[in-house]
């Protein structure tokens, strides 16, 4: 067991680094990264897709490019922006938040980034390879069995290896959640957004799955001539819609929630005011995610299901509202006689209030299932998932970002530059969407390339347009704050914000351990607890001693490179049998990593006592 840890500089060095490190605090970074340039590919699809939209009979895309940019921008921002954006909060603050040294398995938490990742790839690979996929981003068959070209082979390829990253991820912060709490976290001591983490981590621990299993199926139909959702061989299209709605309805709750908790932990700081109502904040969250995978059917309204089922789950979604407005009212209540700072995240967050409400209004509409079968799949759908979609988990991102960003880097994002970029942003949004309400209740389909002059729909569709150019603006000076204060780097203290959680009390950016002596909590908001109660500082729940660390580690990076080219392998056989060479070596090279992985003693490091006294790896 070595116990040296020294520090290499250069430019490959820190690469080398990254491509093995173990660290939550270094995962988050490469999850923002990544997640970040996602995040930008698929805001330029969508304003390709708001121009094609800016006037009637347009000719800016073709009709078939067009299916590949909405299907892609869909698929993009769910999977391979919100998902691991949510990935860097997780990461950043949970750890720290319940006064841990790490998650419970470092190696899985690189591994979950790294075949996000590769899956990210080479679904993006599908680009340049002969055409994206262009049956949605809910793939419904027999039009995405029947789609021609590999798009829809790299849609199911590069979502199943992406999938499986996350579904490591969430099971990795589901152990971490129970078993890494310092003495005295107790679960009603938890900050939200760890709770909030927790459900989400137990949602994605059920509903990645049933979106395994429907890939499988679609995969098998799709590259190894099997019928499972081939009416005219036995089999059944619905089926395929359970499966995706399985996963796809707890999917918005996976990317709501953690925002939730996060919306709560800034009020209450910004606020200076305790959480109102905690209890049934947890209480909330909790019933929030339960009745979230009882409700998927709502999205099948129109196949048939008949007027019971219909009714049941009309019943079930509007449900959701109650603990929903729980939520809004003791966010009200905690700002009610608070000392309010509006700093940038404060307000992305008193945004997020008015505005998510409206999304849930819409959501309300659409569960009333007789009413539904007029919005089906018009812009009023559209116009009600970005509001929920935008107005939470967008707002959110840009307010945990803000937030974070001093705990992540050490530096301070510029409170000007972040109201100047909210504004555009803010009113750009309700520009975009409002009117989509509009445009859906006259009848303007969903997914549809072209509009007719005759039809009342052009000064909707400028206006929707011309808002998203402003989204865009905002997000072009959320980046140049973001280049701008790296190009600084002026350092800020371990807590910028005069807050209240665990993560606070350590230095920015953290040491690589995290806490030299873990913390001892004595209560919610523990910081705040010693900040009124004792000298301000944590107490150490136990003497100083040597940690134990994990070592970096490449395999994970080999595991998800080996199903990368796997991948290719899988699609392009149809085609051309010898591709199965691809397939073979890429699994071999998952395989052989996990034989080396399973083989080789990897003990870790310690760090000496000594060493710590005089402040190792801390700067
Ligand atoms: C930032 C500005 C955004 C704009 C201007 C925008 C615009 C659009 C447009 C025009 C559509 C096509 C609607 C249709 O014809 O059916 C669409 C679909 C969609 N968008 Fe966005 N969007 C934005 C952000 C987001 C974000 C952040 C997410 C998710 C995190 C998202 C998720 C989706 C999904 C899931 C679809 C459905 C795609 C499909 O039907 O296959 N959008 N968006
Ligand atoms: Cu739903």
């Amino acid at each position: 067991m070595s116990t040296a840890y020294a520090q290499k500089n250069g430019f490959f060095a820190g690469l080398w680094d990254y491509l093995t490190t173990v660290d939550h605090k270094k995962i988050a970074i490469l999850y923002l990264i990544a997640g970040g340039f996602f995040f930008l590919v698929g805001g330029i699809e969508a304003m390709l897709i708001r121009i094609q939209l800016i006037q009637p009979d347009n000719e800016f895309v073709s009709a078939g490019l067009y299916n590949q940019l909405l299907t892609m921008h869909g698929t993009t921002m769910i999977f391979l922006a919100a998902m691991p954006l949510i990935f860097t909060l997780m990461n950043i603050a949970v750890p720290l938040q319940i006064g841990a040294r790490d998650v419970a398995f470092p190696f899985l938490n690189s591994l979950g980034f790294w075949l996000f990742f590769f899956g990210g790839v080479l679904l993006n690979c599908s680009w340049f390879m002969g055409g994206a996929p262009d049956a949605g981003w809910t793939a419904y068959a027999p039009l995405s069995t029947t789609s021609p070209g590999h798009g829809v082979d790299f849609y199911v390829m590069g979502l199943q290896i992406s999938g499986a990253g996350t579904l490591i991820g969430g099971i990795n912060f589901l152990v971490t959640i129970i078993n890494m709490r310092a003495p005295g976290m107790t679960y009603m001591r938890m900050p939200l957004f760890t709770w909030s983490s927790l459900v989400t981590s137990v949602l994605i621990l059920f509903a990645f799955p049933a979106l395994t299993v429907g890939l499988f199926l679609m995969m098998f139909d799709r590259l190894f001539g099997a019928n499972f959702f081939d009416p005219s061989m036995g089999g059944n299209h619905v089926i395929w819609e359970h499966l995706f709605w399985i996963f796809g309805h707890p999917e918005v709750y996976i990317l709501v929630l953690p925002l939730f908790g996060l919306f709560s932990d800034i009020i209450s700081t910004f606020s200076k005011k305790r959480l109102f109502g905690y209890s049934a904040m947890v209480f909330a969250t909790v019933l929030i995610g339960f009745l979230g995978f009882m409700v998927w059917a709502h999205h099948m309204f129109t196949t048939g299901l008949g007027p019971v089922a219909n009714s049941i789950f009309a019943i079930a979604t509007m449900a959701i509202a109650v603990p929903t407005g729980i939520k809004i009212f003791n966010w009200l209540f905690t700002m009610w006689g608070g000392s309010i700072r509006m700093t940038v995240p404060m307000l992305w967050t008193v945004a997020f209030i008015p505005s998510f409400t409206l999304g849930g209004f819409g959501g309300v509409m659409l569960a009333a299932a007789a009413a539904d079968y007029q919005y089906h799949d018009t812009y009023f759908v559209v116009a009600h998932f970005h509001y929920v979609i935008v107005g939470g988990v967008v707002f959110g991102l840009f307010a945990g970002l803000t937030y974070w960003w001093p705990k992540m880097f050490g530096t301070m994002l510029n409170e000007k530059m972040g109201k100047l970029a909210f504004w555009p942003f803010f009113v750009g949004f309700h520009l975009t969407f409002f009117i989509q309400h509009f445009l859906g209740l006259m009848g303007m389909p969903r997914r549809y390339w072209k509009f007719q002059p005759d039809q009342g729909l052009e000064i909707g569709n400028l206006v929707s347009t011309l808002g998203a150019f402003l989204m865009a603006i905002g997000t072009i000076i959320f980046l140049i704050n973001v280049v701008m204060t790296t190009m600084k780097g002026e350092k800020v203290s371990g807590d910028p914000w005069d807050a209240r959680t665990l993560e606070w009390s350590i230095p920015s950016p953290p040491p690589f351990y995290n806490f030299t002596q873990t913390p001892l909590v004595r209560g919610l908001d523990a910081l705040w607890v010693e900040k009124r109660h004792g000298n301000g500082k944590m107490t150490p729940a136990e003497p100083l001693g040597d940690i134990h660390m994990p070592n970096n580690s490449f395999i994970p990076f080999m595991m998800s490179l080996g199903l990368f080219i796997a991948g290719f392998g899988f699609i392009y056989q149809v085609d051309d049998s010898s591709f199965l060479i691809l397939a073979i070596a890429g699994m071999a090279i998952t395989l052989l990593s996990m034989f080396v992985r399973s083989v080789k003693d990897d003990l870790g490091y310690h760090i000496h006592k000594e060493d710590l006294e005089k402040g190792a790896g801390s700067e």
